[in-house]
């Protein structure tokens, strides 16, 4: 059998999920170091130094080789360890410290932890290029006591800044994250009529001033629907008002769905009164949605036996189309679709008065 944890794979008898649990539960407040060196007297030396520091993990290889496949390097399979210092020998004999060192800085998991190269070399060009190589520190062989000790501190401080700032770092992405998706949600919901749940009518304002005046400037056509129920005094008095707010959110949902294209606005104008803005669209265009509007709500079969005229909820619609001219006003286009639906009010209701030629359709 195999356990799969994350990219963490290994087989599974018992030592090893020991292990992984071991792993994944570890104080996070344990310092673990690892060094590469061939020579066994100064990894003991080094062990001797740091053990009575306690909270601290050594994990030492002579091989580069065996230290490469504990970190996981080069090997797909197995999962990185957590290291928060590296000592490394310059002159190993398999491969050279050098080589290690621009190994860990390629590497995801260990490219900013800090390494510290152990070298007996004082010549200048060595150390420039283990420093340009990443390297955080030096230390000189033969060892200081006191300064072995003072350069590990140092970079042990180092690695617990870079930790504090990577998960201040992390909680501030998650602060934004959060804050984006309030904000998000707010403008939702200053955008949407709080009974219908489509665009209210100041969203409505907003769009129809900037599509008005990208269509006088594109000198493009735009179609303007004014739409309100009928009747709808006497179907709130009949049916109670509660009916009347359900009434209005099939209403609203059934105009929604009869338009298709992208820029096609429906929105809440107020009371039992919507009004949809149809960019780029052709006369016989508006008139076809307008058209499907009155069908659709027809076909909702909405009861309403309070008017004498209807037996069910039907709507009546004011159109205006036109390419704006300059120097002309949205609010004018606006009362000119207002001055259809009264019209096709008086004409009987249940039907759509466009602008420019007549054209009743009864509501089916
Ligand atoms: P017409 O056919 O001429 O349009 O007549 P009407 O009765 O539909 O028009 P009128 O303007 O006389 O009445 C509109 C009614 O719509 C009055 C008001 O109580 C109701 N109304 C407005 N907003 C709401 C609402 O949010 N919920 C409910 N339930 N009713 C509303
Ligand atoms: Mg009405
Ligand atoms: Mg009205």
């Amino acid at each position: 059998m195999k356990i799969v944890y994350k990219n963490i794979y290994c087989s599974s008898d018992a030592d090893n999920v020991l292990e992984l649990l071991k792993k994944l539960t570890e104080d996070k407040a344990t310092m673990r170091i690892a060094i590469f060196d061939d020579d066994p007297d100064i990894l003991s030396y080094l062990e001797k130094i740091i053990k009575p520091w306690g909270r601290h993990k050594i994990v030492s290889f002579k091989s580069v080789m065996q230290g490469y496949e504990y970190l996981g390097l080069g090997y797909d399979i197995l999962p990185a360890s957590r290291i928060d210092l590296f000592l490394i020998d310059l002159a190993m004999p398999e491969v050279d410290g050098l080589s290690v060192l621009k190994t860990l800085r390629s590497h995801e998991d260990y490219f900013d932890v800090p390494v510290i190269m152990m070298t007996g070399s004082r010549k200048d060009d060595v150390l420039e290029e283990v420093f340009q190589s990443g390297a955080t520190d030096f230390i000189l062989k033969p060892f200081n006591r006191i300064e072995v000790k003072s350069r590990l501190r140092s970079a042990l401080r180092l690695k617990t800044a870079i930790d504090h700032w990577k998960d201040k770092e992390k909680e501030l992405l998650e602060t934004n994250r959060l804050l984006m998706a309030a904000n998000q949600n707010y403008l939702q919901l200053t955008a949407l009529d709080g009974l219908t749940g489509i665009t209210n009518r100041s969203t409505f304002d907003k769009i129809f001033e900037m599509e008005w005046k990208r269509a006088q400037r594109n000198r493009s056509e735009i179609g303007l629907l004014m739409i309100d129920v009928d009747y709808f005094k006497q179907y709130n008095d009949h049916y109670g008002h509660p009916a009347g707010d359900d009434c209005l959110r099939r209403v609203a949902h059934a105009l929604e769905k009869s338009t298709s294209k992208g820029g096609d606005l429906v929105a809440r104008y107020g009371g039992e009164e919507f009004v949809a803005l149809l960019p780029n669209t052709t006369r016989r265009g508006t008139y076809l949605v307008a058209q499907l509007m009155l069908r659709n709500i027809s076909k909702l079969n909405i009861p309403h036996h309070a008017a004498a005229e209807i037996d069910h909820v039907t709507v009546s619609i004011g159109a205006a189309h036109g390419i704006p001219e300059v120097g002309t006003s949205s609010r004018n286009f606006l009362e000119r679709a207002d001055k259809m639906l009264y019209k096709a009010k008086d004409a009987g209701r249940a039907r759509i008065e466009f602008e420019g030629q007549l054209e009743v359709i009864a509501g089916s």
